[in-house]
């Protein structure tokens, strides 16, 4: 199983953009491509579909020694046993959620400000996410934070940073060139023509 401390290129399933039925192939694909991380997101969903859906997805990750997080859900995270749990600024705090996943879970926590991931870190995230660095129709009532503070956050914070919000291939140089060691890719990936490929080709720019 890969290390979220080794982690570069997070992937996320975000149902707003696939359809239940399309779940596994996805993962499939973007494991395939070589995400080092991948989360199930689906902010409309049931807790009881967004269940099945993990546990859909988690022989195909863990046959690629991907790790696989849950947003939002600490109940889903601990019932199905997956590797990483995701919460927000008005989710429930990392110390609860640990509480409920348990010590071999590790907990990650967005941040949108560096303020807040200094916070995050102290809180004891295990990473964090760093963004919205663009507008983003995933993420849509987030003011951008731009890319200037990509290089003071990795000073103030030891933990892995993952950028995150409109970062696509046109736009990785300057995300990279600002400071970011590791990227969330969302929606570029999960309308790609060809995942696995749009994957690989944005992996192999991020060593
Ligand atoms: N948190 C901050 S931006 C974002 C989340 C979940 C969405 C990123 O998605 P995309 O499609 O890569 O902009
Ligand atoms: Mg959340």
């Amino acid at each position: 199983m890969k290390h979220i401390q080794d982690a570069r290129l997070y992937g996320i399933v975000d149902l707003g953009y696939v359809t239940a039925e399309n779940v596994a192939r996805m993962t499939e694909q973007l494991c395939l491509g070589g995400v080092d991380v991948l989360q199930l997101r689906a902010k409309k969903l049931a807790p009881w579909e967004i269940e099945r859906l993990a546990r859909l997805m988690l022989p195909i990750t863990r046959s690629h020694g991907v790790p696989l997080v849950i947003n939002d859900h600490l109940d889903i995270a601990a019932a199905i046993g997956s590797e990483g749990v995701h919460v927000g600024q008005d989710d429930h705090a990392v110390a609860r959620a640990r509480a409920v996943v348990g010590p071999a879970c590790f907990v990650g926590k967005s941040t949108h400000s560096l303020a807040q991931a200094v916070a995050a870190q102290e809180e004891g995230a295990d990473y964090i996410g760093f963004g919205p660095l663009y507008a983003t129709g995933t993420k849509p009532d987030y003011v951008p934070i731009g890319l200037q503070d990509i290089a003071e956050v990795h000073r103030r914070v030891s933990v892995p940073v993952f950028c995150i919000g409109g970062v696509n291939a046109a736009r990785l140089d300057d995300v990279i060139a600002a400071g970011a060691r590791r990227v969330v890719v969302v929606s570029a990936f999960l309308l790609a023509a060809d995942v696995a490929k749009d994957v690989r080709d944005l992996k192999t720019r991020m060593r």
